[in-house]
């Protein structure tokens, strides 16, 4: 009897081991949970891609980020920045593609960079279409940037916090640019994405893509007449050891976009995740108001002072570069409006590329 009753014992406990094996883990759910933080193991070190500098303040947020990861990780991630576009040796259009292949972790990449391949980035490149920060926030905030990231996430890329390169401008050593005819013939130096050489040749001008390293030489050899970069790049470049002549035309904006490999990501168990896109978000945030400083109104400032008691060296982009030496044009609503018009034909060729859907999402979250 004794006997009956351990044999019957031992078979319930057999029994009860075997439910749990079927129905607390299997295989199948295995595969589908987060690592547990106990089982983690982080890679010795995850890289991170940026286009340019480290004295760029996209460059100098990258790293920021990286050590806001480490400290708040208690050192288990460790991420390493690439500047200059080390991590993709010369095509910056070539990044987001690593990125998802994974050969690059992280990336801090503008819009106009991943374009080619996730053409609803190039919404930010409609001409004339967002000009100014309440509609790139509101874009960024809204059902586009929602879009955005989805694209990239089908693509194996995950979007974790926006941030900024800005609105770009246009110099150059010839002349002033004051309307459409003054663009005719001149050399100018764009990024790789086609809407680029699109939207120069429509205005009359002779561009040409270079890599962001290359266009640097192209500067300072005069191999070109100009080019158009945001403040951001403007000041830490020095361009006014090139140009003499800049107009504030605020014709497009890329933002900067903080991605991660999705497999990288998934990786990740939950609090760890949650610790790297609060990071991200938060160095977004300081990139994002050195972008502003005097630009803006007065928000960008104000924040840098009272949440990251931060004073910028420089808090008068414009007027700086007049410092500088260099001839700074704004546009009259008239100049304006001849621009606009001059470039209408690219919403009729781009439109159709970006999604119908986007374009109108984007005209919804700017209330238009
Ligand atoms: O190449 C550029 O013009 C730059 C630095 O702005 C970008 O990487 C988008």
């Amino acid at each position: 009897m004794k006997k009956t009753l351990s044999v019957l014992l031992a078979l319930m406990l057999i029994a009860s081991m075997l439910a749990v094996g079927l129905t607390g883990c299997s295989p199948q759910q295995q595969q589908n949970q987060q690592p547990k933080e106990e089982t983690f193991k982080p890679k010795a070190e995850y890289n991170l891609s940026v286009v340019v500098g480290p004295s760029f303040w996209w460059g100098e947020a990258a790293q920021k980020f990286a050590d806001m990861v480490k400290k708040d990780t208690d050192g288990k991630i460790n991420i390493k920045v690439y500047y200059g576009g080390q991590l993709f040796k010369g095509k910056q259009t070539n990044e987001f593609q690593l990125m998802s292949q994974g050969v690059i972790d992280f990336a801090w990449g503008s819009t106009i960079n991943w374009s080619p391949t996730i053409p609803e980035c190039n919404i930010f490149s409609l001409p004339f279409f967002i000009n100014n920060y309440k509609n790139l926030d509101a874009l960024e905030n809204g059902e586009t940037g929602k879009a955005v990231f989805d694209a990239m996430e089908k693509k194996g890329v995950v979007g974790l916090a926006w941030a900024e390169n800005g609105f770009r401008q246009v110099t150059n050593s010839k002349h002033e640019i004051k309307e459409p005819e003054d663009l005719k013939g001149l050399k100018l130096r764009v990024v790789g994405s086609p809407i680029f050489i699109d939207i120069f040749k429509q205005l009359g001008a002779d561009p040409v893509s270079m890599s962001w390293g290359d266009a640097v030489t192209a500067f300072q050899q005069g191999v070109v007449d100009g080019q158009e970069n945001p403040m951001g790049v403007l000041i830490p470049v020095k361009i006014w050891q090139y140009h003499k002549y800049v107009t504030l035309w605020n014709y497009l904006v890329d933002p900067v976009i903080v991605g991660v490999n999705k497999q990288v990501w998934d990786s990740f168990p939950a609090d760890i995740q949650e610790i790297i896109k609060k990071d991200a978000i938060e160095a977004a945030r300081w990139e994002k108001d050195m972008c502003r400083v005097g630009l803006d109104d007065g928000s960008a400032l104000k924040d840098l002072k009272e949440h990251f008691g931060e004073t910028p060296e420089i808090t008068d982009y414009i007027a700086y570069l007049k410092e500088q030496g260099m001839d700074v044009t704004l546009l009259t609503d008239q100049e304006r409006q001849d621009f606009i018009n001059a470039t209408k034909p690219i919403y009729d060729k781009w439109i159709p590329k970006i999604g119908e859907d986007l374009y109108q999402k984007a005209l919804k979250d700017m209330g238009k």
